[in-house]
């Protein structure tokens, strides 16, 4: 039930104490600078030891970016390449199925595989970058394609999203990751990535794919020119595809990287605005299982407080990462087994290696690059 009293803390921590739902009203009074963050990291926190206790969540896990050469040009954006540009590149099959191999020899449990939206390459390459992967290495999840990248799918090929879905599925696809959602009100979409798929074709993207079985997250790119009203009904979209599909895993804010883009005038968020923007995440999006601190984006100091502002997830430890590295991320490119569970544990959480799907690894005492699927992690949403 919504109630519709003028928002206040107190309103707000006893809507959160009784498992009420928060209105756009409440969102944004929670996004008021005069609101303290404490406050509202304390509530963000109740949440969610409320649904996951105290474990904090990571993964083993590497990117793949088979191409950076992309037709759209969205603003935000360094890690885009023109057809021409020196930059630019495609990987070959060898290249692509080394990077498989690297992956399972260095225990990998799933590749994240996003990439532009290359001007000659055709649909077929796609669908064999997905099949190549899953026949030489089945065990490693692939978590593929956005779903801007769908939609290009769709207009390459002219076939519907569901099509598209059922042959990447048949290649071997495992779940689909939440980029391309940036901020879906046509304000802001309008100026930062005009010609990618809107929102309602974001959306279409998830809920078929939720449809056919697939499980998928979404993401916020925040820190540019949008201001609260535009996240929170943008988050409320989100939680509104949720309540009818249940198809979402995880939340991920991603707070903007300004450097070699075409908004570098833009400061970069600050850790508070981070910790607040993850805070609000975990309190309005009631129906999301986890809400992950990307530790990448955010740095790691404030990765690890978002593990007390709502957040149950750090991501994972992570190679070959592009898109912010390429827009001026300090983090380092890799973190080890032992450091993210440091981090973890530092941060006064239980480090839990979960697979992409929130199933509980189990790894080998005597060769810890072998692995096997325990218990599911129950969703308390
Ligand atoms: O869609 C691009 C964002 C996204 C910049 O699903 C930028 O588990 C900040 O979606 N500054 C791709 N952000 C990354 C992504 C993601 C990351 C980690 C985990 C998962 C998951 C998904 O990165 C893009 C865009 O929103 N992005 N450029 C930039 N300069």
């Amino acid at each position: 039930m919504i109630r519709s009293v003028k928002p206040s803390l107190q309103s707000i921590r006893e809507k959160v104490e009784a498992g009420e739902r928060l209105s756009l009203d409440d969102g944004l009074f929670l996004y008021e600078p005069t609101t303290p963050l404490h406050e509202i990291g304390a509530l963000a926190n109740l949440v969610r030891e409320r649904l996951g206790g105290n474990f904090a969540y990571y993964n083993i896990n590497t990117h793949l970016n088979p191409t950076n050469v992309c037709v759209y040009r969205c603003v935000f954006c360094a890690f885009r390449s023109d057809l021409r540009d020196p930059k630019g590149y495609a990987m070959s099959d060898e290249q692509i199925l080394a990077r498989g191999q690297e992956a399972v020899e260095n225990g990998c449990t799933e590749m994240h595989i996003v990439g532009g939206l290359h001007h000659q390459r055709k649909y077929d390459w796609y669908v064999h970058v997905v099949r190549i992967l899953h026949e030489a290495y089945p065990q490693l999840h692939l978590k593929a394609w956005t779903a801007v990248e769908i939609n290009w799918f769709e207009f390459l090929t002219k076939k519907p999203v569901r099509a598209i879905l059922e042959d990447m599925l048949e290649a071997g696809l495992g779940s689909m990751p939440g980029g391309g959602a940036e901020i879906f009100h046509p304000e802001v979409r309008g100026e930062i990535c005009e010609h990618k798929a809107d929102a309602g074709k974001w959306i279409e993207v998830h809920r078929t794919a939720h449809q056919l079985g697939l499980k998928t997250n979404a993401t916020m790119l925040y820190g540019h020119i949008e201001n609260a009203f535009h996240r929170i009904d943008h988050l409320i979209r989100l939680r509104e595809l949720q309540d009818e599909t249940g198809g979402f895993q995880t939340f991920i804010p991603l707070a903007f990287h300004p450097e070699n883009t075409g908004l570098s005038h833009i400061k970069k968020p600050s850790a508070l605005t981070d910790l607040r923007t993850m805070a609000i995440s975990r309190l309005m999006l009631d129906n999301f299982p986890h809400i992950k601190a990307y530790w990448i984006m955010l740095g790691i100091g404030t990765a690890q407080t978002a593990l007390s502002y709502g957040a149950d997830d750090l991501d994972g430890t992570v190679r070959h990462e592009l898109i912010y590295h390429d827009a001026g991320a300090t983090t380092p490119e890799i973190l080890s087994v032992e450091d993210i569970r440091r981090l973890i544990l530092e941060a006064g959480r239980e480090p839990v290696e979960r697979d992409t799907l929130y199933r509980r690894i189990v790894r080998d005492q005597q060769d810890r690059a072998k692995w096997s699927v325990g218990d599911a992690i129950p969703a308390a949403v």
